[in-house]
């Protein structure tokens, strides 16, 4: 919960849409207690107020910018949480995506949606490294 220590797996994940049920997300990470912090960019195709949503088991943050845009680190059960930002078309901007499981089950997934387009999974044409320039 206090995503300390060195990475117990550390790779890249094209979209952010996981559900790994009573599981984790690799063998060398038990079933409990684990977190994650995806760090990438992301961009989006309109200059508009972008809703960003996640669904999580458990605790979920999300910073876009810099900017707290969800703030949810809370022990919950597959719940739905949102914020929103004004984003420019094209421009690359920083995401961190933080999350933790306590006991259970575990999901998390990344979302949004803008008057222009219709809610859905932040996908993989939107996401980007973060070295990307
Ligand atoms: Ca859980």
């Amino acid at each position: 919960m206090t995503l300390s220590g060195d990475p117990a797996v550390v790779r890249t994940d094209a979209v952010l849409d996981f559900n790994w049920r009573q599981g984790s997300p690799d063998a060398a990470i038990g079933i409990d207690f684990f977190s994650v912090r995806w760090s990438g960019k992301i961009k989006p195709l309109y200059t508009e107020t972008y809703q960003i949503y996640t669904t999580s088991d458990d605790g979920i943050r999300v910073r876009v910018n810099g900017e707290l845009v969800i703030d949810s680190w809370v022990k919950q059960s597959g719940t739905e949480r949102s914020g929103s930002i004004s984003l420019t078309a094209g421009e690359l901007y920083d995401i961190q995506v933080e999350y933790y499981e306590n006991q259970g089950d575990a999901k998390a997934r990344l979302m949004w949606q803008s008057p222009s387009q219709a809610k859905g999974t932040v996908p993989a044409s939107a996401l980007f490294l973060p070295s990307a320039s």
